[in-house]
């Protein structure tokens, strides 16, 4: 395992650590384009607000989301779904900025998973003390394609577990610039992030921002 952010080739190539078959942790790989990614970060929240959802059972998340993209992930009490329309405003998701397209394919393909087109970005944000309890991302039609998640601001411990929510997790820091890339055989295991802790990141203050890209493909409109 190499926490460099540069590999033993000494060439510009991002480090790969492997978590399991088909997931792997890119280190630092969406820090060249930082500066662009916070500023249509700003924006798509600007446009569509940031909301702490309600989970099917009644309670408040303790993460912060909104989406962009063709398709948004929403959670309310009727259950968890992708939904074309903002619940909130009733209008369509803020189009997925060109500099997100282009960093999910770029560190998709540097994962092995080529022609990753994602119609889907969920944006979550943590302040010190929320979390996210162990899940599976499963209400994505296609499940073929793989997910990419990608960490800014305050560092946050990322649990990863197997196919059965009993299994062991296991845990690895994700800090800013860090993108995960998560699919084939590994598409469903349990994950989740433990309570963010205090700190204060140089760009970002009191906050971890992370990037969810996904292809969620068609959704069943009733
Ligand atoms: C987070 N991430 O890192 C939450 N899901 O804030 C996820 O739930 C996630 O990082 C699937 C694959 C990678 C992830
Ligand atoms: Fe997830």
């Amino acid at each position: 395992m190499t926490f460099d952010l540069f590999d033993a080739r000494g060439d510009a190539e991002p480090a790969a650590e492997p978590l399991a078959d088909g997931a792997m942790v890119l280190r630092g790989f969406a820090r060249p384009m930082q500066e662009e990614l916070l500023a249509d970060v700003r924006a798509v929240i600007a446009a569509a607000p940031l909301r702490h959802l309600i989970t099917p059972g009644g309670l408040r998340m303790s993460v912060a989301m909104t989406n962009c993209g063709a398709l948004g992930w929403v959670s309310d009490r009727r259950g968890y779904r992708y939904d074309r329309v903002d619940p909130e405003r009733g209008a369509p998701w803020p189009a997925m900025p060109a500099s997100f397209t282009r960093l999910a394919a770029q560190a998709a393909s540097r994962a092995g998973f080529e022609g990753f087109v994602p119609d889907a970005c969920l944006i979550n944000r943590y302040e010190p003390g929320a979390k996210l309890s162990l899940h599976q991302d499963r209400d994505e039609h296609d499940h073929g394609a793989p997910i990419v998640s990608v960490s800014l601001g305050l560092p946050a411990v990322f649990l990863f577990g197997g196919l059965n929510r009993a299994d062991k997790a296991m845990r690895t820091q994700l800090r800013h610039g860090d993108v995960v890339v998560w699919g084939g055989p590994s598409r469903l295991r349990f994950h989740g992030v433990l309570p963010l802790a205090e700190g204060e990141h140089a760009l970002l203050g009191k906050q971890r921002i992370n990037l969810t890209f996904r292809r969620a493909g068609l959704i069943h409109t009733p």
